[in-house]
């Protein structure tokens, strides 16, 4: 018999998932957890990766730990206690615990600021707060109200404003949107800048962005997720995106196909199934080695290692230029 040919599947994945996957696990933890997974996550200036973990606790409602590593992979140094806990005293709106956070590095600041969810009566809402060194914070509070997530601050100011990535929910369905702030407090000039497609696409209905857009060359790469609804429940999976530079408002290029979804058991299985949610990457020395953080089935944590050229290449390869976006 003629051995297979190689099919379409046989082209290099452009993420490729750590053999000792997961990395993070309740079993790990200091203190009795129910489980830990989307993680934001930056590399240090002393060369640690830390991982601000989402920590779900025995109670139901979710705190942020810090987890840190010399290589990023493993020994991670696990805080003792929860780094960042919801405060509803001073901030109602935490009143159900704080989730899924995006840091990003601000030089302006010389801070890391963390785009944060707060699970409010409301629902969830976007909080922000600044740090130097994640033992202390300095809390915005609610910058988006509910229902709105998945927000991730740009690293610099846009046109002498800051700009913020999130995903409110509205009558026309779960977007992404941008807004600008002179403050980091005011925020207007809201904007969609992307759509969930409709029908039968693998990100029909709801996405929302995923770990903070890189800037590369070509523009701001943006990792986004796609929800399918399936009659046995949701299926979580990656997509790619490139903005412009200095318009980040305006896409440039949307791959067709997702671009990683949940395949290994621990991302199938777990709390909720069928969920890879990255909330943070690190970027090596090299400039263009990433790796990428995602809570694996609301349960883990794991790592998925790419490059900005591949995921670049990737997008080239895998969108159709048509401006309607498969709309
Ligand atoms: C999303 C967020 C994530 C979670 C995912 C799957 O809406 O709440 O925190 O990982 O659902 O449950």
């Amino acid at each position: 018999m003629a051995p297979p040919q190689p099919g379409p599947s046989a082209e290099p994945p452009p993420l490729i998932r750590y053999a000792g996957n997961p990395i993070l696990t309740r079993e790990m933890w200091p203190y009795p957890i129910n489980s830990v997974f989307n993680a934001g996550a930056v590399l240090m200036a002393d060369g640690d990766t830390l991982l601000l973990c989402r920590v779900e606790d025995r109670s139901g409602l979710s705190h942020l730990c810090a987890a840190r590593s010399a290589n990023g992979v493993n020994e991670w140094r696990i805080d003792s206690k929860p780094t960042l806990m919801a405060d509803p005293r001073e901030f109602p709106e935490e009143i159900w615990g704080i989730e899924d956070p995006r840091i990003t590095y601000v030089p302006e600041l010389e801070q890391y600021a963390v785009a944060y969810t707060s699970f409010a009566r409301g629902g969830p809402g976007v909080s922000l707060a600044l740090t130097k060194d994640f033992r202390s914070f300095e809390r915005f509070g609610v910058i988006m109200p509910p229902e709105d997530k998945d927000a991730a601050l740009l690293p610099r100011r846009i046109g002498g404003r800051w700009a913020l990535i999130h995903r409110p929910m509205t009558t026309l369905g779960a977007h992404m949107w941008i807004s600008y702030s002179p403050d980091l407090r005011h925020w207007g000039s809201h904007k969609v800048i992307l759509e969930a497609r409709r029908g039968g696409w693998w990100d029909a209905n709801k996405i929302g962005l995923c770990s903070p857009p890189i800037e590369t060359e070509k523009g701001w790469l943006m990792i986004y997720h796609g929800v399918r609804q399936t009659a046995s429940g949701s299926i979580y999976r990656l997509g790619l995106a490139l903005f412009d530079l200095e318009r980040p408002d305006v896409c440039l290029e949307r791959g067709d196909s997702w671009m990683f979804g949940p395949e290994e058991r621990y991302e199938r299985d777990g709390d909720v199934k069928d969920v890879v949610f990255p909330c943070g990457q690190t970027i090596a020395a090299d400039g263009d080695t990433i790796h990428l953080y995602y809570g694996a089935a609301d349960s883990s944590v794991a790592l998925a290692t790419s490059s900005i050229r591949a995921l670049l290449a990737w997008l080239d390869a895998h969108s159709s230029s048509g401006d309607g976006h498969g709309l």
